[in-house]
């Protein structure tokens, strides 16, 4: 018996600070240690001219998650879990959704029984909230006690949106347990008239729901949910930035030490809306929201990621069958509001963000490692994930950086039907996923077994070098107002 349970040889590690040569041991599903020379394991992995770097964290996927109008998405935790390790990932924090009446134990209770006997991978969830109401409230410090320490609220759709009280209640209690709150950030109303616009004139094909909601509608929701965040000082993180404006108020705000954390997801740097107009209804294979946008609004975000103003780029799968289970759940030619909302893409983030970042020269290796996994990791509190360090979790990714693809449907491993990354050409490709030491997927073969990953429960977000921002109406000097001061 070795001191080592395996040890991956003769690779480049790349960490968010670092690249250097070095062998890896492993034992206990932890790594143990980091040498220029390991002898022994009882498994050894040669990894000479591959990139070693730290499985990705996906933190944002719907997976066995009913939408609001009651569609379930196409992936549970199996096939959700399978696609994102063949995707480099070794962890994800898909979405537990509470619908309206719904109460938040039920949630957990529900979201447990489809993620513990079925996920091949660690995960935790964030708690989507859509009814706010006291009792609901009066769950959340349980919630946070058992890890789950960010949720989500929407500031659109009519079934989702909480409305801005909704919101300041929400922030206020999250800010009191150290909870971070994730917002879909798109003015309702707006997208509501556009809507009425389009249908009244009867503009009903998959292209018109692009336009329906506009750069306008992102950046008013951000602006907005930025003030009212700042009006309590609480952490909050924007989720699916797809406009430049946007973009450009998050830059300007952690400018400011606003408490403010963000993501982009590749859609929104690979899809314009000319996407939406192919042929037929083939549009509705890139249906999601917000919608992707222009050539001018990649080069602009592809910016703020080299910049550092998203922490993550994180995949928003959701995935709806080009079929009567999803896109046209209300028919072949639905009118596009009512055409499912979501595309997949759990298993193209990473090769993606490799090969049109680090491969065309956009990003260096550590900023791949950190938007890809350590900055969420940091964000959402998982303490033992995220880099390559003795006494972390063993979840590593091996990576061909020279491997070239073309996208294609079969090697998602999903339950899709169509990838709406189809065709592109890929440079640089995961051989290898593994977390907590388990191989997960290699060379192409799925060796993990059903249920094995574990719930990780996080610890509160981090607010360090953060100052955030005091409303002088709270501030106890100004001698008014304080009283009710979150
Ligand atoms: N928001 C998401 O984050 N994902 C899918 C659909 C949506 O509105
Ligand atoms: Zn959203
Ligand atoms: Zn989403």
């Amino acid at each position: 018996m070795s001191e080592f349970d395996t040890v991956i040889h003769g690779g480049r590690v790349v960490t968010a600070s670092d690249v250097f040569d070095a062998d890896i041991g492993i034992t206990n599903g932890r790594i143990a240690a980091i040498a220029e020379k390991i002898a022994g394991g009882d498994r050894r992995i040669d990894a000479g001219g591959k990139l070693v770097m730290p499985g990705g964290i996906e933190a944002h996927a719907h997976i066995a998650q009913e939408s609001s109008s009651g569609l379930m998405s196409a992936d549970d935790y199996y096939s959700g879990s399978v696609s994102a390790a063949f995707g480099g990932n070794s962890s994800f924090i898909p979405f537990a959704a509470q619908h309206r009446g719904q109460s938040i134990a039920d949630v957990i209770a529900t979201y447990d029984g489809r993620a513990a006997p079925n996920s091949v991978l660690d995960y935790s969830y964030h708690l989507i909230i859509s009814d706010p109401s006291v009792s609901v409230l009066e769950e959340l410090p349980g919630v946070f006690a058992r890890g789950i320490t960010s949720f989500k609220v929407f500031m659109t759709y009519d079934l989702m949106n909480i409305g801005d009280g909704g919101m300041l209640d929400i922030l206020t209690v999250a800010k009191t347990h150290g909870a971070l709150t994730m917002v879909h950030a798109e003015n309702n109303d707006m997208v509501k008239w556009m809507n009425k616009r389009f249908a009244a004139a009867g503009l009903t094909a998959p292209k018109y729901h692009a336009v329906s909601r506009p750069e306008l509608a992102e950046e008013e929701a951000i602006n907005r949910a930025v003030s009212l965040a700042k009006l309590v000082d609480a952490a909050l993180f924007i989720v699916h930035v797809s406009t430049a404006g946007g973009a450009a108020i998050v830059q300007r705000e952690k400018l400011a030490g606003t408490k403010l954390f963000a993501e982009t997801c590749p859609q929104y740097l690979a899809l314009t809306r000319n996407d939406l107009d192919r042929p037929g209804m083939e549009g509705a294979k890139f249906i999601c929201s917000p919608p992707v946008r222009d050539v001018a609004t990649q080069t602009a975000l592809w910016r703020h990621v080299q910049s550092g103003t998203f922490e993550s780029v994180s995949s928003d799968h959701a995935p709806y069958r080009f079929d009567a289970s999803g896109k046209f759940a209300n028919g072949t030619d639905a009118p596009y509001p009512k055409i499912a909302n979501g595309m997949p893409g759990i298993a193209m983030r990473l090769p993606y963000l490799f090969s049109e970042g680090v491969g065309k020269g956009r990003i260096t290796l550590q900023q791949f490692v950190a938007l890809s996994s350590s900055n969420a990791a940091k964000t959402f509190g998982m303490a033992k994930k995220g880099t390559i360090a003795p006494g972390f979790d063993a979840d590593i990714a091996i990576w061909d950086p020279e491997m070239r693809r073309t996208a294609t449907l079969a090697d998602q491993h999903d339950n899709m039907d169509y990838t709406p990354f189809e065709g592109m050409e890929i440079e640089g490709w995961p051989l290898l996923t593994m977390n907590r030491g388990d191989v997960i997927v290699e060379n192409g073969e799925l060796k993990a077994e059903r249920g094995r990953g574990r719930f990780v429960a996080r610890n509160p977000v981090d607010l360090t070098g953060k100052p955030g921002y005091r409303a002088k109406e709270f501030d106890p000097a100004q001698n008014f107002g304080a009283e009710i001061a979150p």
